[in-house]
């Protein structure tokens, strides 16, 4: 069985990822369609798998042909076209980057390795943040094994995190800077080269920044805790290229011992454990990037929460697990429970 697949976006950061993900990860594709707005539509798209293929003006009926479409764009974007791309028995499935539909609460978001039975109860899927997804994939199985109290997390972020035209101005600015001069920025706050600014998105009325809250609210909804669990989260930007890189401080049911954790993270799917600190070995964002499983290490048993609490420290590459990879992982997971039909030609 193969299947028609539409990525929307394919030419931003997140959607290169997906098609990689895509011919990487042998997903089984009888036909790749890419849309694309009235600037690139008609341009051609060499891909190593599929060939050269000319990108499609987006129009609704045409990405309804395809049995799943990739959607890489904007929340506005997504909030005008998914439900009508996925309607009716004849429409797609549609896996969205955006945050458009994560909050809703009949649509399903999924990090496979958690909920991905989930997928089956909607045609439209919702991808988490960046920041959650990786987060998840340590804390999940540290959940199960101990339970949990409380999830507090520090982060640190790539530029990546804003797109290509992100990770462009930290280039840029970054040779401006050693040359002397002082960078232009126009996607950050302010200029990200050999700074940390501790704002992603913008601020609420509770004094978090929104990147912050997606963190709470997607945590508390992904891993099916209370809509009051508490989860806490403090997101800064620092000037790395795409890997994030997350403090993680749980407070647990049980005692933790660290050496079950060891093992637990390791045999976790999604999860590389790099915990020898007598080596030198933790995660890293340099050596977390192009990586579809995200770094853990730094374990230890928390002096605020004693027997009672672990912290540790995550890198994740923020273009893959944080979007790419996961929003592909769940097309799988939907074509092996068949919430993925071929359509019948004619
Ligand atoms: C960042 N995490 O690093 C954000 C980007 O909710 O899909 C991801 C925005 C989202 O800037």
């Amino acid at each position: 069985m193969s299947f028609s697949v539409g990525i929307v976006g394919a030419t931003g950061a997140v959607g290169k990822e997906i098609r990689q993900c895509l011919e990487k990860r042998e997903f089984p594709v009888s036909q790749l369609r890419i849309f694309g707005s009235e600037r690139s539509a008609g341009k051609t798209m060499p891909t190593e798998k599929y060939g050269d293929i000319e990108v499609e003006l987006f129009d609704v009926a045409k990405a309804r042909e395809c049995d799943v479409v990739f959607l890489a764009v904007s929340g506005d974007f997504a909030l005008e076209h998914a439900e009508a791309i996925c309607k009716g028995d004849d429409g797609a499935v549609v896996i969205d980057n955006s945050s458009a539909f994560r909050y809703k609460p009949e649509i399903p978001l999924v990090v496979p390795e958690i909920n991905g039975k989930e997928t089956k109860k909607s045609k439209l899927i919702a991808n988490p943040n960046c920041t959650t997804a990786i987060g998840l994939m340590a804390i999940w199985p540290l959940i199960q094994k101990f339970g949990c109290k409380r999830v507090i997390m520090s982060t640190y972020q790539a530029a990546s995190g804003a797109g290509q035209p992100g990770m462009d101005e930290l280039q840029d600015g970054t040779r401006v800077y050693l040359e002397g001069g002082t960078p232009e920025n126009s996607i950050f706050a302010y200029p990200l080269p050999f700074n940390v600014i501790p704002q992603i998105d913008k601020f609420q009325e509770n004094g978090y920044t929104k990147e912050e809250m997606k963190v709470t609210w997607e945590t508390r909804k992904i891993c099916g805790l209370a809509d009051d669990f508490p989860v806490s989260c403090s997101a800064v930007r620092i000037p790395t290229i795409r890997a994030h890189s997350e403090v993680i401080i749980m407070e647990t049911e049980k005692p933790v011992d660290i050496k079950e954790a060891q093992k637990v993270l390791d045999e976790a799917p999604g999860v590389k454990l790099v915990d020898n600190p007598d080596e030198l070995a933790y995660p890293m964002p340099i050596t977390a990037t192009g990586q579809y499983d995200v770094e853990v290490g730094r374990l230890r048993k928390s002096l605020v929460f004693g027997d009672y609490g672990i912290e540790f420290f995550v890198s994740g590459d923020q273009l893959l697990r944080g979007a790419a990879l996961n929003a592909v992982l769940v097309g799988e997971e939907m074509v092996s429970n068949g919430s993925i039909k071929e359509k019948a030609t004619a």
